[in-house]
This record gives C-alpha cells, structure tokens and sequence, in this order.
C-alpha cells in the first residue's frame, strides 16, 4: 500500500447486498477538480461546487441508462474538516448492487480517481492527523469486534481514553528536556552532570500521568484479555513442583513422597516475554488423582485446572520406568524431560512418543538449565494464540508494550536524576521515553506496521 498516495480513492461503504440504502464514498485532496473531468457523470461538478465549501447534502439525479434516472443524494464533507482530513463525498443510493457497482466504474472512468484498498480511508484519516493510532486501531477493533466487551474497549479507545494522559506525560517530558538544555545553556559547558533532583519535579508528573495511562490501558486488558494459563501435567514425582517452585519462585512442598502434592497451586510466572500475565499450575499428577477418589474436592479442581492454554507434559528424564502422561486434547504443549542433570535413563521408546506428540525439551530444576527455552516456546504458543484473537486484544499488547519502555526510560532517567546524573544519559533515557510514546500515538512508526494494520481492514473502512 503506498502510504503517501495523492489520488482520490471510491470504494462501497455499505456491505455489497441489497438493502434499502448504499453508500458509495469518495475522498480526494481535490474533489473540485476531481469531479470537473470530461467523462463523469453530468451534473456531479456543479452539485459538489453548490456547498461552496460548507457540508450539506445536495440532491442529484444520475442518468444511468437511457430514460432511467437514479435520484442520489450527495452528502458533501469538504476538507480537511471530515473524516478522512481529506475532501469527502458520499452517495446515497437505492442499494442495487447492479447500480451501485455502475456507478462506481463511471466515477473510475476518471483518471487519478482509483478503487480504495482495505483501510485505506481510515489510513488517510491517519495520515492527515484526524485520527491517531491508537484510534485507528479502535476503528478496527469496533468493526470487528465480537463481543461487548471488545466494543466497549474499542469505543473508549476511539473517544481517546489514553489520549490525555499520554499529553501530560510528553509535556512534562519535554519540559525536562528544555529544562536540560538550559542547564546546558547557562553553566557555559564546564559541567556536564546535572544537580541532584534537578529536574525531579517534571519527572515525577511525567510518572505520574504515564502510570494513570498504564493503569487505564491494563485494566481493559485484563477485562478483556484475561491470563495464559500454563498447566504442569505429569506423574508423581516426575518434578512437576520443583519446576514449579522455579518459575514462580512460589514455595511448594517438594518430596520424594509420592503425591505429596496435595492441592493445586497457580501462581504468577513472570517473564518479559509474557503478553498476559503467565500464571503456572502444579497439582497433583493423574495418578494421584485416581488413588485419591475420595477426595472429591481435590479431583474437582484438577478438572477445573485442565482449562489450560498451553500444557508442559512433565516427565522424569532419570526413571527407566516413566510413561508419557495422558495428553490434553486441543491443547497446545510440549514434553519437557526433567531432572537432567542426573543420568538420561527414560526409554527411548518414551522419548520417541514424546517426538511423536510435539516439541521435547530437557531440563533441570535444580541446576537450573532448560528453562530458557522453555520459555521461549511458551511465548511462541502465547503469540501464536494472540495471532487469532480480536483486533483489539492486538491493539492493547502493542500499547502495553510500548507504555512498559516509556517507563522504563523514565524511570532510568528518574535514577540518574536522583543522584546527579550526566546530561547526556538523562536526555537520552527522555529521548527514548518519548519516541516510545510517539510510537505509540504513531508519530513515528515503521511502515511495515502501518501496513499490517490498514490491510486488515475492509475495503470502504
Ligand atoms: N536431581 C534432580 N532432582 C529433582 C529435580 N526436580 C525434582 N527433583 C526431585 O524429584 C522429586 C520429586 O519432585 P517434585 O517436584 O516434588 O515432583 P512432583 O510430584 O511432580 O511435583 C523430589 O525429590 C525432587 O527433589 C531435578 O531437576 N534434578
Ligand atoms: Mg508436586
């Protein structure tokens, strides 16, 4: 798509059925003298150049074929004061596919008039600065939402929920930037640290109105995205708790007793990787459960817990006599082959089943080794699930994301504020701190992303 196309674009704004109504919509930088080519319907020029420059809606009539007139009404939107920042015009027309698609090829008669791609009004209404990103990506997130909730989320979105915390955190930034280069202004170059504190007080307001934005934007992303839930599954004893206990870094009973695990634990596993928050569960392993059939609050609970979004098969790589436990169905997993760092004694006959069934991995609780791509393959699932989901469960990741190294650089900035830091490092912690929101806002974005978004739209949006 190229984004700094000047042409006029028409596309149907209305889904391509019958219906009452159609909308053919038009936006150009010029539609005076789009309209004004030899070859257009007649009439068109003259009734667009009739608003003189004010929106209205101008009766039109279209000679279709011969003896057949089509009444449309034009609503006119002359820029930038419209949706696109661009010139605007509708029709309204009987909703005859046959006519509306007529109509649309006479106006494609005109040379630099051409059929809009997927987004492509909405990617103008961004170009020209109607929209930011963040409500381009609600337009979408509105379009295809799926539930309420994603509605909900969207339209704050689109009203600008984030929008004003995001200015008074890039203020009171740049403040401390100006105030910087006074510093650097007034004390004749001879030093080049700041004073301790010098610029506290900006800073902390920066801080302050960015954890108001973070806070708004994470609490509609737990409402809507909730968790990635991560179920250890294995035998007793395999070392489901001991992998447990150091992911979390949550304290569990670990033992050579078999099914000393008696209730399910699910604690938080944090990793930078993570989109949602990772939440790992160890429970007692199946067999457990079974020997355990009279505890029926305890086998409840395993059920419950089977909900999972991604399943680490546990088993212990150093017994000749493990099996593979019971796979989940329809849930992503993989194998992972504990205690490592003892002798490799599992049949091969087991490993081989594992391979069969997905990704194998072999690691160690207690040397700690493994665990790396464990993680890494957690996050694969995690993006690949994320690829499915709603437009604005995208949407907000990519906001997290971005408000999460705002802060970062904020708060580096803020630590060497505090002691009396070098000029140089704090305004480049400020410097990264700002590109990161305008990131955000999309004042500076690879194009790469701008496309990948815009051509997720339909065409007419
Ligand atoms: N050498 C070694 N022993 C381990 C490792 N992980 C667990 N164990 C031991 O294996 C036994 C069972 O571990 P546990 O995590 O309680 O198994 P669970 O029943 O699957 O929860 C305990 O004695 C652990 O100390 C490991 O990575 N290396
Ligand atoms: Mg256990």
């Amino acid at each position: 798509m190229s984004g700094g196309r000047r042409s006029a674009i028409v596309a149907l704004a209305t889904p391509p059925r019958p219906a009452e109504r159609a909308i053919l919509r038009l936006s150009g930088p010029d539609l005076a003298a789009t309209l004004a080519q030899d070859g257009l319907p007649a009439g068109l020029a003259s009734a667009w150049a009739a608003t003189a420059g004010q929106r209205g809606v101008q009766a039109w009539e279209w000679s279709w074929l011969p003896g057949i007139l089509i009444p449309v009404e034009l609503w006119c939107f002359p820029g930038p004061q419209s949706a696109t920042g661009e010139d605007v015009l509708e029709f309204h027309l009987p909703g005859s596919l046959p006519v509306v698609r007529a109509l649309e090829a006479a106006l494609l008669q005109a040379s630099g008039l051409d059929p809009a791609e997927a987004g492509e009004f909405t990617r103008r209404a961004f170009l020209n600065g109607v929209l930011d990103l963040t409500q381009a990506e609600a337009v979408q997130a509105l379009v295809q939402a799926q539930d309420t909730a994603e509605v909900e989320a969207a339209a704050a979105l689109l009203g600008g929920a984030l929008g004003a915390d995001l200015q008074q955190t890039r203020d009171a930034l740049a403040e401390a930037m100006v105030q910087i280069e006074a510093g650097l202004d007034f004390e004749e170059g001879d030093s080049q640290d700041l004073r301790p504190g010098e610029i506290a007080s900006s800073l902390d307001r920066a801080r302050a109105a960015l954890a108001r934005g973070r806070a708004e934007s994470e609490a509609r992303r737990v409402r809507h995205e909730g968790r990635f839930r991560i179920g250890l599954v294995g035998a007793p004893n395999a070392g489901k708790t001991a992998l447990f206990r150091r992911l979390t870094g949550v304290e569990a009973l670990v033992a050579d007793e078999k099914g000393t695990t008696r209730d399910r634990l699910e604690a938080a596993w944090p990793d930078e990787r993570a989109l949602d928050r990772w939440m790992l569960a160890d429970g007692p392993g199946r067999a457990a459960d079974a020997s355990d059939a009279r505890d029926h609050a305890a086998q409840a609970r395993a059920r419950q817990a089977d909900h999972f979004d991604f399943v680490v098969y546990v088993v212990d790589g150093s017994d000749p006599r493990a099996q593979l436990p019971e796979a989940i169905a329809a849930t992503p997993g993989l194998t992972v082959f504990s205690k490592a760092d003892r002798p490799r004694a599992v049949e091969q006959r087991v490993l081989e089943q594992a391979q069969q069934r997905g990704a194998v991995l072999w690691l160690s609780s207690e040397a700690g080794t493994g665990l790396e791509p464990l993680a890494e393959a957690v996050g694969a699932a995690e993006r690949a699930r994320h690829q499915q989901r709603g437009a604005s469960a995208r949407a907000s990741v990519r906001h997290q994301e971005a408000l999460r190294r705002a802060a970062e650089s904020v708060e580096a900035a803020a630590a060497l504020d505090e002691v009396g830091g070098h000029q140089d490092l704090v305004a480049e912690e400020l410097r990264a701190a700002l590109r990161a929101l305008a990131e955000l806002v999309g004042e500076f974005t690879p194009e790469d992303l701008l496309d990948q978004l815009f051509s997720s739209f339909c065409v007419g949006k």
